[in-house]
Order: structure tokens, then C-alpha cells, then sequence
């Protein structure tokens, strides 16, 4: 087996996976001649920005804002969730944390909550690998599962079947208002039946001041939900200094951090989102060989590799194992270590951790 193949098998966790961002670009082509041939848009117009392969972060916002006039109604979000959990399942992410903008469209009668439900109906939909989602009630916790935990067996045909468990995230974006971040928050604790477990921040990061949000991230923090923040995607040392004092549970990217954020990221313990691909494309690591992961893996610091947004940056999390392998040296044994350690940064409760530590426990053993 080669390395790619090996990094494709190899079971692995995604923390930091933007809806949006993480849709084939088959379905992005699909959907803008659609809109293109009813005439919403001009589909000469928009090529450029869909086709260009390197993106300032300025240019991938552009991105966003069309993709989200391509994708903002019920049928495309179930659509598009779909896609991107199948897309997940099949390079072997054995838990995915997807996070996203909850939107409101008054003019086809979307609210965010409708939007969150569109995206759980995707979950719903999902018929080529088990989605375990919904955390299980109290009642139903002590039921034995047999099984092991990554497979179940197809009923009709005996078939091992692939097994992701999904939880949500949802985003706050930096344009929005105090009031609009209070009800996504509100949104996510009437939807923690659903999977959803923690407030993400992001969005441009030159736009707004993050403590528009404080009040918002302090309530979830206050009813057990986890948060998680963009953090020096731009140098803005004020900004990062106050969100690590905030002390979320995680934080990603850490692009332009300075000394003193370094040494006190590293004594407060915050797992970092490392998103490889995505900060050398948008230039907020000037390369990959001297991009911050060394530093902090060296260290020993909690990390996480992740995809940021797999269809805008065309690549999936096998390959950042593999950027991550040929760039640092490292080998089998420290990225299957790399991949494992990640199991003690979701935010999904204690049973879904001992699962994924068994997959990952069984899977070590095959590697002996
Ligand atoms: C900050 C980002 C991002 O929420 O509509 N997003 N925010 N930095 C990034 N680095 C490249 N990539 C994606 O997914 C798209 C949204 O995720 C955020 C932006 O707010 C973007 O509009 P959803 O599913």
C-alpha cells in the first residue's frame, strides 16, 4: 500500500469542515448552470470566481457569498449535507464535526431553524453508509450494541456497511448582528437533540469586532455548549490575546500568532484546528515548511488536522494526512497517533469517545 492509499485507509476524525465550503465541485458546476439557464445568474459572469484555483482569502469570501446563492433553499442544504457526509464516510472519517451558517431567506420562507432542520433531513437521507447522529436518551444508553462500533451489517444482504457518526456545529458569521448570534445560539440548544454540540465563530476576519459575539458565546458556554473560534486567521494581536483569554474549547487556524500567544496557547491546552491546505492557498502561512504545525507538534500541543472547506480548497482530509506526512516526515505509526489523539478533542459526549477510541484500539492491533 502507498502512502495515499494508506492515509485514504486509515480511520480519521474531522473537526473543522464548513458545509459550504466542503460541496463537490461537480454539484457547484450542476447547480450554477441551473441558475445560469433560468437566468438568475450569469454563468460567464460567475466562471472565474468557481474555477480559480488559488484564492486570496479575500477572493474565497467572493466564493462563499456566490455559493450561498447557489445552495440557500431546503432541497440543496439536504442535498449538499448528503453529498458531504458520503464524501466523508468514503475516505474513512469515522467522526465528522460539520459546522454551518444557519440562514435565514424570507423570500422562500427559510428561518435558520428551517435551515438547521433542512440540514438534519440531509443526515436523515444519507443511505449509503449509517449515520449515527442523534446522542443516544438516557434510556436508551445502556442497550447493548454488539457490534463493532465502525460497522454494522447490512440486514438485507449481510454486507458490512461503513459507520460515520456526525455532530453540528453552527457557525456564527462576523457580519452579523449580537441579537442574530443569540439566536443561533438559542437555535443549537433547541436543536442539541439533533446533534448539534457546540457555536462555532467565523466568517471574514477582517469584518466586525469578535466581542459582538461574547455575549452570545459566553450563553452557550453557560448551558453546556462547546465553542470553538477562528482565531488569527489576519494578525490582529488584541484579538487573539482576548479569545484565547476566553478560553474556548478550541480554536482554528492560529495563522499569525505572536510569541505571547504562543506561550499562552500553550499553557492554556487549546486544541488547535489545523487546516493545511486551506491556509497555504489563502496565503495566511507563507509556506508549507514553515507552517506552524511543526512548532506545535513538536511541543506536543493538542492538534487536529482538518479540511477547512474540502471543495473550495479541492482537497479531503487523506490528503492533508499525506501533505502533512510528506512535508514533516511524518511516518505510519505518527499519523495513525496524530489521527487517534484527535478522538479527546470532539465535542461529543464520553460514549461516542470510548467508540472511537475501540475503532481506533482494533485498527492499532491490524497495524502491529
Ligand atoms: C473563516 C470561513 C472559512 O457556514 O455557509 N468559512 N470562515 N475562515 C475560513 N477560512 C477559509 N471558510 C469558511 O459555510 C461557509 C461559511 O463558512 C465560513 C464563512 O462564514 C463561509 O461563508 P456555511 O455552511
Amino acid at each position: 500500500m502507498d502512502s495515499a492509499e494508506w492515509c485514504l485507509s486509515m480511520p480519521k476524525i474531522e473537526l473543522h469542515a464548513h458545509l459550504n465550503g466542503s460541496i463537490r465541485d461537480s454539484t457547484v458546476l450542476e447547480l450554477t448552470k441551473a441558475l445560469g439557464e433560468r437566468g438568475v445568474i450569469n454563468f460567464s459572469d460567475v466562471e472565474h470566481v468557481i474555477l480559480k484555483y488559488n484564492r486570496s482569502l479575500t477572493e474565497v469570501f467572493k466564493l462563499f457569498d456566490l455559493i450561498h446563492i447557489l445552495t440557500t433553499d431546503h432541497n440543496t442544504v439536504t442535498r449538499i449535507t448528503r453529498e458531504v457526509v458520503e464524501d466523508f464516510a468514503a475516505e474513512n472519517v469515522v467522526y465528522l464535526e460539520l459546522r454551518t451558517t444557519p440562514k435565514r431567506n424570507n423570500s422562500i420562507g427559510m428561518s435558520k431553524r428551517s435551515y438547521v432542520e433542512a440540514v438534519v433531513k440531509g443526515l436523515k437521507s444519507v443511505t449509503s453508509v449509517d449515520v449515527d447522529f442523534i446522542p443516544p436518551s438516557e434510556d436508551s444508553k445502556s442497550l447493548f450494541n454488539p457490534l463493532p462500533p465502525s460497522v454494522t451489517h447490512d440486514k438485507c444482504n449481510g454486507h458490512v456497511r461503513k459507520k460515520i457518526f456526525v455532530r453540528l456545529l453552527l457557525s456564527i458569521d462576523r457580519r452579523e448582528t449580537t441579537e442574530a448570534a443569540m439566536e443561533t445560539v438559542k437555535l443549537a440548544l433547541e436543536m442539541r437533540q439533533f446533534g448539534v454540540v457546540g457555536i462555532d465563530l467565523s466568517g471574514n476576519p477582517i469584518t466586525g469586532e469578535w466581542t459582538t459575539y461574547l455575549p452570545a458565546l459566553k450563553f452557550a458556554r453557560e448551558q453546556g455548549l462547546y465553542v470553538t473560534l477562528h482565531c488569527g486567521e489576519v494578525p490582529n494581536s488584541k484579538e487573539i490575546h482576548n479569545m484565547l483569554d476566553f478560553h474556548p474549547q478550541r480554536i482554528g487556524h492560529a495563522c499569525f500568532f505572536e510569541d505571547e500567544h504562543w506561550r499562552k496557547l500553550k499553557s492554556s491546552k487549546i486544541p488547535v484546528e489545523i487546516c493545511l491546505t486551506s491556509n497555504v492557498r489563502t496565503m495566511t502561512v507563507r509556506s508549507i515548511d514553515v507552517h506552524h504545525f511543526v512548532d506545535l507538534y513538536n511541543a506536543k500541543h493538542p492538534l487536529v488536522l482538518c479540511t477547512d472547506d474540502s471543495g473550495v480548497f479541492s482537497t479531503c482530509l487523506s490528503k492533508e494526512y499525506k501533505i502533512a506526512a510528506d512535508s514533516f516526515g511524518l511516518g505510519r505509526r505518527e499519523m495513525f497517533e496524530l489521527s487517534r489523539k484527535a478522538v479527546e478533542y470532539i465535542f461529543a459526549d464520553n460514549k461516542v469517545k470510548d467508540d472511537l477510541r475501540k475503532i481506533f484500539n482494533s485498527m492499532a492491533k491490524n497495524m502491529e
